[in-house]
């Protein structure tokens, strides 16, 4: 049987609010139907090695055992509260954080949080398919790791939901259960998240530029002058930390995979791994689709939820002012056929200024990608990320085409280039073909290198998963 409310873990006093309970009590079966329709296919019934939240506290936060996915136990954790918070920028600098929502920023804040809510079920049905082809049994654990956190996650905003947003917020609780990944009638919000993740090649590049995109997002949100959003995202942040860990270190065994083979001579595809040239292309979709992710360029809702108090930047405190005034952004935007520069107030510019952290931090990924390839021989061969011009859906730089390098250049360039720079039909029918379920222990499939280590201080051919019964 699935948890009854009181055993859902949670630090905000669940018990002392009946309303709240009430609400919670009617939205989480709809939850767990929702997990059996389109949560993980084929692996329900499974043992699996997981992690559950269970407090804040730094030393302990979280227990390892063997858990049947729809008994998780999904939690609500709110990191808490340190002294008298006040508002760390914007306008209202200075000032008590709230514990309530003000009712001039309500609509905002129901819209940031709907928005972050929507993304944490998208990327679960989007990696629903994924089990039946897991490259080993510590991949499938560490894909179901990280789909049973995105549902706390969504879990964490819809508490803030029922408990502050009255019954809007509970139709909008009911609404991220009716969405569906790449519907046409009830895609998801955002656009990444209505793309399709068939293959653990797109899983681990997800899980490294689009998960990435949710611990930058988290971290403005950390910010937020609406205090309990401030300190859900805050203990997301802690649970993240493995999802990033698992695209970034997941992309770099398949890198290992492909150079060893290449450093003896082998020819990659002969040996069922991935072509450097398909994981740049996969690369390249996939980094550029989690730019969009940042907004664009130049956003009025940006410089208004700055303005309020509602969405910082990204370590906030580190910064030498919090006013963001009187200062502008220099950024080159395409205008009748070239580039020209603008000056950007600097409220205006915050989602460029977020990006430009991630970007950052994407860099240091591949740079650590490359020293893979040249630890094992690999010359003059190595992986780049594309100019955030290049492939935007998102912003002024979609209203144009720009080669990877950033380069202008027509449709009829771009299209006649396309194959080249993003996953294409041929990548796409070859790396499914070297999808293929591995689930002995300690075994890899053809296309990844073994993890340096296992989870939780576990070998690495521990048995992650248990079939029923076994
Ligand atoms: N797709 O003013 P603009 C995560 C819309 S990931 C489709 O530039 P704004 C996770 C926009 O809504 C983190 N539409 O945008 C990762 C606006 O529409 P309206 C998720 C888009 O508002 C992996 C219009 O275009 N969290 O946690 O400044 C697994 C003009 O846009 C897109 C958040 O996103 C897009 N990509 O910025 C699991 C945080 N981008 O007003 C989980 C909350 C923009 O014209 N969200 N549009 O109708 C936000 O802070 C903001 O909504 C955004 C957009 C940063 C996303
Ligand atoms: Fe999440
Ligand atoms: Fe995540």
């Amino acid at each position: 049987m699935s948890q009854s409310l009181e055993t859902i873990p949670n630090n905000v006093d669940l018990g002392s609010d009946r309303r709240l309970q009430r609400a919670l009590e009617q939205w989480q079966p709809n939850f767990l139907s929702w997990w059996r329709d389109v949560g993980p296919e084929g692996f329900q019934q499974h043992d699996v090695y997981l992690r559950t939240a269970i407090s804040v506290d730094p030393e302990g936060w979280a227990t390892y055992d063997y858990v049947r996915m729809p008994d998780y136990r999904w939690g609500i954790f709110l990191v808490p509260k340190s002294g008298e918070r006040t508002i760390g920028f914007g306008d209202n600098l200075g000032q008590p954080a709230w514990d309530d929502v003000p009712g001039e920023h309500r609509n905002a804040l129901r819209r940031i949080i709907v928005t972050q809510a929507d993304t944490e079920p998208a990327s679960v049905e989007q990696q629903r398919q994924l089990g039946k082809v897991a490259p080993s049994i510590y991949d499938l654990r560490n894909l179901f790791q990280v789909n049973v956190e995105e549902g706390r996650h969504l879990w964490a905003m819809v508490y803030l939901l029922h408990r502050h947003f009255g019954r809007d917020g509970r139709e909008e609780a009911e609404e991220l259960l009716a969405r569906r990944s790449g519907s046409s009638d009830k895609p998801r919000i955002l656009n990444a998240f209505n793309e399709p993740i068939d293959d653990w090649l797109s899983f681990f590049m997800f899980a490294m530029f689009t998960d990435r995109d949710g611990k930058y997002q988290l971290a403005a949100l950390a910010e937020s002058g609406f205090d309990p959003l401030a300190r859900t995202t805050r203990f997301m942040l802690t649970e993240e930390a493995h999802h990033l860990f698992v695209g970034e270190m997941g992309v770099d065994r398949v890198v290992q995979r492909t150079a060893g083979l290449m450093r003896e001579g082998k020819e990659p595809r002969k040996e069922g791994a991935i072509p450097l040239d398909i994981i740049q292309r996969y690369l390249n979709q996939w980094f550029t689709l989690s730019l969009d992710l940042f907004g664009g360029e130049v956003s009025s809702n940006a410089a208004d939820f700055f303005a309020a108090g509602l969405k910082g930047r990204f370590r906030e405190d580190d910064l030498a002012e919090h006013k963001a005034m009187g200062q502008s952004y220099r950024l080159e935007v395409p205008e009748n056929g070239k580039l020209v520069e603008e000056n950007v107030p600097l409220r205006n510019a915050m989602n460029e200024v977020l990006r430009d952290e991630y970007v950052k931090d994407c860099q240091r990924a591949v740079d650590r990608w490359n020293k893979t390839l040249a630890k094992n021989g690999v010359q003059g061969l190595s992986l780049a990320l594309p100019h955030r011009r290049f492939h935007r859906g998102v912003g002024p730089h979609s209203t144009a085409k720009f080669d990877p390098q950033g380069r202008m250049m027509s449709e009829a360039e771009f299209e006649a280039h396309k194959d080249e720079w993003l996953i294409n039909e041929a990548d796409r029918k070859y790396v499914k073909s070297v999808m293929n379920g591995v689930f002995e222990r300690g075994k890899m499939a053809s296309f990844i290198a073994p993890p340096a280590k296992g989870i939780n201080g576990m070998p690495v051919d521990f048995e992650y998963v248990r079939a029923p019964g076994s």
